[in-house]
């Protein structure tokens, strides 16, 4: 088919920098005239496409389909040699990563805003990511953002649309397009990394004393988790729930975390469930639960990391190279690291950080507070990688012990009895207004500078407890692989007992700002299992009393109450 290249005139818009993953707006800022089509050719006037292979998928949000539609015209007048496009626009976010690197592919480009709410009125998201499977560094999303802001055209190929629903090879304009199945990539690869023999044998010997749920919560790993849990491990129709993925995510808020997956929660709770767990809109978030007991992402990676190398046959086969976590998550992962004589690298928050290490062979199992949890056989984070990594565990833990069950609280208690225990918690608070935010991170950073909060003691007032301030800073951050900084990502409150409270807007949100509070306390082994398994919030109520009162923090952002506790 002919076809012709076509420059159309354009304004720059303002605000069009990615944040900590991509940039994410509402639908409707997308939906103007231009906007969408000047960050797509933003870039890649940063990224010069010609010739190269780029793979497009989304998690199936509303406003996804139009846009990969968008890049097609786009990238083919740019001259992309290739797009390798999931079947109907659709590819979980590790998927994308997964068939990036396996069809050794340039990088691609990912329509999602995670675990944001979708819909016409709420959000879309549009990530770069690199030849490695990975987000994109700094280093390129700066240079992209530098182009929105002097773009005066961009360069389209107007050709009929192309069918998404169809499998196989066609071509867009001068451009070959391969359309692939979204899933079963993904699911081979997730076989040769964990023992699904194993896995098998425990989930349907056991399956009175040990059932499990997975909750796509109507984002993009359904049909994942369909073809993994019930197709490949035999688990009945009723282990997944809202397993379609719909545009809007059925209203809800594809996030989880004890408040937005609260439908798992209380099935879990209700029908006696050893094993419950959910991952977000796109796929690289989980969230782990069983009957009364919630693992906290900080936890969850250090439990991972401590049994690896025995229980899951990649890591067994291949060895376990450096662990890692983001700087506002617990150190629990840490502690595993010290004992086993590995790296334990902390980054910023934002996966985008792991990525060099990985790379470079210094680090195979990361995580962060915020429900992202991997390793090195992709560059993103892996919810669903994450929840097989458990069963696999378990599975492992169960073969060891055969006269007791190992559930998951059963594990937590085994891992705090020989580690002590990083008792953790994250107050959100959401779409304050960004004048608050700010004044609240000015008074820190007075703090910082005046050493004025330094030596100083708060006793809380409900439990007596006393914590005295060691010291205020701000964490930077220098990758020892390239080299590059990053500044102020995040203030720091450390007390001389070890315990920590940190502060942070949040890079995700796209409306106001999100001011996250991180909170911190380690309780030794020695302790005894009265203190170490207590509740998370029990644990730390005196120091969250202190962290709000020496940050003045309900006062600036004039709010009582988080949006969110996890
Ligand atoms: C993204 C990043 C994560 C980060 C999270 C929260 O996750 O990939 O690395 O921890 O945002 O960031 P923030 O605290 O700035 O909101 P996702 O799942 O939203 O892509």
């Amino acid at each position: 088919m002919s076809y012709q290249v076509k420059e159309i005139q354009t304004k720059p818009f303002e605000g069009q920098k990615p944040g900590t993953s991509g940039l994410r707006k509402r639908v409707k800022i997308f939906q103007q005239e231009h906007y969408t089509e000047n960050f797509v050719q933003a870039i890649f006037d940063a990224v010069d496409p010609k010739g190269k292979t780029l793979v497009i998928g989304g998690d199936g949000r509303y406003y996804c389909p139009e846009t990969v539609q968008t890049i097609l015209k786009i990238g083919s007048a740019n001259g992309v040699a290739k797009f390798i496009i999931g079947k109907d626009g659709i590819l979980s976010t590790p998927a994308a990563s997964n068939i990036i690197r396996k069809y050794k592919a340039d990088g691609g480009i990912l329509l999602t805003a995670s675990h944001n709410p979708g819909g016409p009125n709420n959000d879309f998201g549009i990530k770069y990511n690199v030849s490695n499977g990975g987000p994109a560094p700094e280093s390129v999303t700066n240079k992209i953002y530098e182009k929105t802001k002097s773009i005066s055209t961009y360069k389209v190929i107007e050709l009929p649309p192309i069918d998404l629903g169809k499998k196989g090879f066609s071509t867009y304009g001068p451009t070959n397009v391969e359309i692939i199945d979204s899933v079963s990539d993904y699911v081979q690869l997730l076989e040769d990394i964990f023992d699904f023999p194993l896995i098998k044998n425990f989930v349907q010997s056991r399956s009175n004393e040990f059932k499990v749920l997975f909750d796509g919560m109507h984002g993009v790993t359904g049909p994942y988790g369909h073809a993994i849990f019930v197709d490949a491990l035999g688990l009945p129709e009723s282990s997944v729930q809202n397993a379609i993925p719909l545009p809007d995510f059925g209203g809800g808020h594809p996030d989880p975390n004890l408040t937005y997956a609260h439908e798992l929660v209380e099935r879990v709770e209700r029908d006696n469930i050893q094993f419950g767990a959910a991952s977000d809109g796109d796929g690289d978030r989980n969230m782990i639960y069983g009957k009364g007991a919630f693992v906290t992402p900080s936890d969850s990676v250090a439990i991972i990391a401590d049994w690896a190398a025995e229980a899951i046959p990649y890591f067994k086969k291949g060895g376990i190279h450096g662990l890692a976590r983001s700087m506002p998550t617990s150190a629990q992962i840490d502690y595993v690291a010290k004992k086993k004589g590995l790296e334990c690298h902390v980054v910023p928050t934002g996966w985008k950080f792991f990525g060099n290490l990985m790379d470079a062979g210094r680090l195979s199992i990361c995580g962060e507070e915020s429900f992202g949890t991997g390793s090195d056989h992709i560059r993103e984070k892996d919810g669903v990688w994450a929840i097989v990594a458990w069963l696999n565990i378990l599975a492992y833990a169960n073969q060891q012990s055969p006269n007791e069950l190992v559930g998951i609280k059963q594990l937590l208690e085994k891992h705090y009895a020989v580690y002590g225990r990083s008792f953790f918690s994250r107050y959100d608070y959401e779409e304050v207004s960004s004048e608050g935010a700010q004044k609240l991170v000015d008074a820190l950073n007075e703090h910082i500078s005046a050493s004025s909060l330094a030596k100083t003691t708060h006793t809380s007032k409900s439990t007596g407890q006393k914590f005295t301030v060691a010291e205020v800073s701000n964490f930077d951050y220098t990758d020892p692989i390239d080299h590059s900084v990053s500044k102020n990502q995040g203030q720091v409150v450390r007390f001389d007992d070890g315990s920590r409270v940190v502060f942070r807007l949040s890079g995700t949100g796209s409306q106001g700002a999100t001011v996250r509070m991180y909170v911190e306390r380690y309780v030794p082994a020695s302790a005894g299992p009265a203190e170490l398994n207590k509740d998370t919030q029990e644990g730390l109520k005196g120091l969250i009393e202190v962290a709000l009162e020496i940050s003045k923090l309900r006062e600036f952002l004039e709010r009582e109450k988080p949006t969110v506790i996890t």
